[in-house]
């Protein structure tokens, strides 16, 4: 391996440092992603960082530590940072789930290097920017904002040629007498043209840095080698309990409306994912968001040049017929994904999703009749106005949807819980009393804390008025158990998938209830023996909080038997690099 000077290393962190020694039930928080509990994939940012910090002639290097720690039993985290020094150290704090293993990261950092610079960035970070100074001595800067890639290449020249960040925009640090110092955030560009998610200059690091494993981006993702492209940063809507929500992004980043990509250069972005891989690709943001026009444009040139990977569109809300008929004019594999959240259309408005079961239904009807490949129905518990019956009733409605589409057989429906936690800065976390929600945990150190907890129901930083936290937990598990056993009547899962699925669910129920009697005991000590002896950390992980209302392989769209280019992989890795780009000093404005 080689170890070239570096500028930045940027280190995902696992959502709890110590969870393969720690036992705990992270629970079902992860089903309906990519991801392992852990958490272990990293912002899609790190990659336009990444390109765009080595495009103006910086050294980047990225180690997704979680992956590593994931895939190796023994992977020892410290002797990884004792060995690497580069000029500073960059560690995500973008999910708050990732709270005590960002920080773990940051003090082994500075107990290792106490003279390299730690910086944290994030949108977790960008709100508790303050905070997370005054409280932990081994964060030197946070970087703010939902687009860091300029302010933090001008950090980074400060830093190595020595000098003053006060012209830093985003920059929250301590100054020389340690007094904290905000500098404005005003550098939140207004489009996302300049900024690249590019997959072969990800490739490339591979091969630079022989790591595979360090730029992995979730556990299976070499076998099913899905990948995103982003129409934008930020968003119009309003959903109550969502940290990315424009109120939120409007308070914490300063972002007044959504920054979109250019809808061709969305399109060449496909362009550039479907030459060296076959596998399908994720559309990240509604496209019809910033209006018809940008959608329709953006088909208009995928439409120029047709490729078969599988595209997964998300609609915020149904599309109409028009709509969905341009989609099946100009991408030959499409499919759906959309969150309804509830089948109940108070709970649905009272979340802050602006439609009602008529015209969720005729979007159906349209997408299955124009040939959308598969859409997956994504719904949740521990919503505003949302009662323990209503979850179950919940999944009485997919059922009728089932039969009324059973025909199709590609329309997938999923429940999870909103977990670990409500977001912070969302209209909930702001204010959740108004909302009918009750905070139990607001500042850093209290997630931080909880994260230690032994299962997810102690980690929840909420219950609302509707549900105390045992009954957003036990209606998700039993939500979960009866959508599992749907699929298998409606055969979207096969027999054997469904019976494991169950096993696996009833075994969690049966350790969280364990845990819940641990829990009473009143002694502490006696108590950390009985949660010792419950499981190893690992086993637990395994075992109870992976695939246990769904199995990680409904989630993946079709895709075909080989999935990777690997001529044309191997082509673009040999294309010399471009030469670099002075940092701009000037910056964008609100
Ligand atoms: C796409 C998306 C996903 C994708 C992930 C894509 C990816 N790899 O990044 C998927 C669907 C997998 C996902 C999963 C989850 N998500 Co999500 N996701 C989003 C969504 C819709 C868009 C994200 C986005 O626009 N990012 C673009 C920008 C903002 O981020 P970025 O480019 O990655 O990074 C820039 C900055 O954040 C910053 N930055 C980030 N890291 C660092 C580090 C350093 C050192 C620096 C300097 C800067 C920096 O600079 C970057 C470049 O400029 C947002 C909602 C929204 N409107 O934002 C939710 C959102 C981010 N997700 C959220 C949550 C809760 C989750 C999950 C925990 C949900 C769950 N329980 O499963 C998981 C976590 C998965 C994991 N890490 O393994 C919350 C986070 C709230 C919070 N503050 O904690 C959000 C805000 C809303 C929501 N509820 O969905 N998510
Ligand atoms: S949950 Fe709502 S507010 Fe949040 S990103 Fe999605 S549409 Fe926007």
């Amino acid at each position: 391996m080689t170890t070239a000077p570096m500028d930045l290393l940027l280190l995902h962190p696992p959502s709890l440092y110590d969870f393969r020694k720690r036992p705990g039930i992270h629970g079902p928080i992860s089903d309906v992603v990519p991801s392992t509990p852990i958490f272990e994939m990293y912002p899609i940012g790190f990659a336009s960082l990444s390109e765009y910090l080595e495009r103006h002639g910086l050294n980047v290097r990225i180690i997704n530590v979680a992956m590593k720690m994931l895939k190796d039993e023994t992977f020892d985290v410290e002797r990884l940072i004792r060995k690497h020094k580069p000029v500073a150290f960059g560690i995500d704090l973008h999910w708050m789930a990732h709270v005590q293993g960002a920080l773990a990261l940051a003090e082994i950092i500075k107990r290792f290097h106490p003279n390299i610079p730690v910086i944290l960035g994030g949108l977790s970070a960008t709100y508790f920017h303050q905070e997370i100074l005054r409280q932990y001595p081994f964060v030197d800067f946070v970087m703010r904002g939902d687009s860091t890639e300029v302010p933090l290449a001008q950090l980074l020249q400060i830093i190595k040629k020595g000098g003053d960040p006060k012209n830093v925009p985003n920059l929250t640090y301590r100054d020389s007498n340690h007094e904290i110092q905000i500098n404005p955030l005003t550098h939140v560009p207004e489009n996302l043209d300049e900024i690249t998610i590019d997959y072969s200059h990800i490739m490339k690091k591979v091969v630079r840095y022989i790591d595979p494993t360090g730029y992995q981006p979730f556990k299976d993702w070499y076998t099913y080698p899905v990948t995103a492209v982003f129409t934008c940063r930020g968003c119009t809507y309003a959903c109550r309990t969502c940290g990315g929500s424009a109120q939120t992004f409007r308070n914490i980043a300063n972002r007044r409306k959504p920054a979109y990509r250019n809808p061709e250069l969305l399109a060449q972005d496909i362009f550039n994912v479907s030459d060296h891989l076959l596998a399908p690709v994720m559309i990240i943001g509604d496209i019809f968001q910033p209006g018809e026009e940008y959608g329709f444009t953006f088909l208009r040139e995928m439409k120029r040049k047709p490729i078969k990977n599988h595209i997964a569109f998300e609609f915020f809300v149904p599309p109409t017929r028009a709509q969905l008929e341009r989609i099946a004019d100009s991408i030959l594999n499409f499919n759906i994904e959309i969150s309804p959240e509830s089948h109940d259309e108070e709970v649905r408005k009272a979340f802050g999703r602006p439609y009602n079961n008529p015209s969720l239904e005729n979007m159906l009807e349209d997408a299955i009749d124009l040939g959308s490949k598969r859409i997956d129905l994504f719904f949740m518990t521990g919503l505003p106005k949302q009662t323990y019956s209503s979850v179950l009733k919940t999944v009485d409605y997919c059922h009728s949807l089932l039969e009324r589409f059973r025909s199709y057989n590609k329309l997938i429906p999923f429940i999870s819980p909103l977990a670990p936690f409500l977001d912070p800065g969302s209209a909930v976390f702001e204010a959740p009393e108004r909302y009918g929600y009750r905070l139990l945990y607001r500042t850093v150190e209290e997630h931080r804390q909880a994260s230690l907890s032994p299962s997810w129901k102690y980690i929840l930083n909420y219950e609302t008025e509707w549900m105390t936290r045992d009954e957003i937990v036990y209606s998700t598990y039993e939500a979960g158990k009866r959508l599992n056993r749907l699929k298998a009547q409606f055969a979207l899962i096969d027999p054997r998938t469904a019976a494991s699925v169950e096993a696996r669910l009833e075994g969690s129920v049966r350790m969280m209830k364990e845990i819940d009697r641990i829990m009473a005991v009143s002694d502490p000590r006696e108590r950390e023996r009985l949660l010792g002896s419950v499981s190893s950390g690992s086993d637990a992980l395994r075992h109870y909080s992976m695939s246990t209302i769904c199995e990680k392989k409904e989630l993946e769209w079709p895709t075909r038997f080989i999935r990777m280019n690997f001529l044309k992989i191997f082509k673009t890795l040999l294309m010399r690099r471009k030469p670099n780009v002075p940092i701009p000093s000037s910056t964008g404005a609100p």
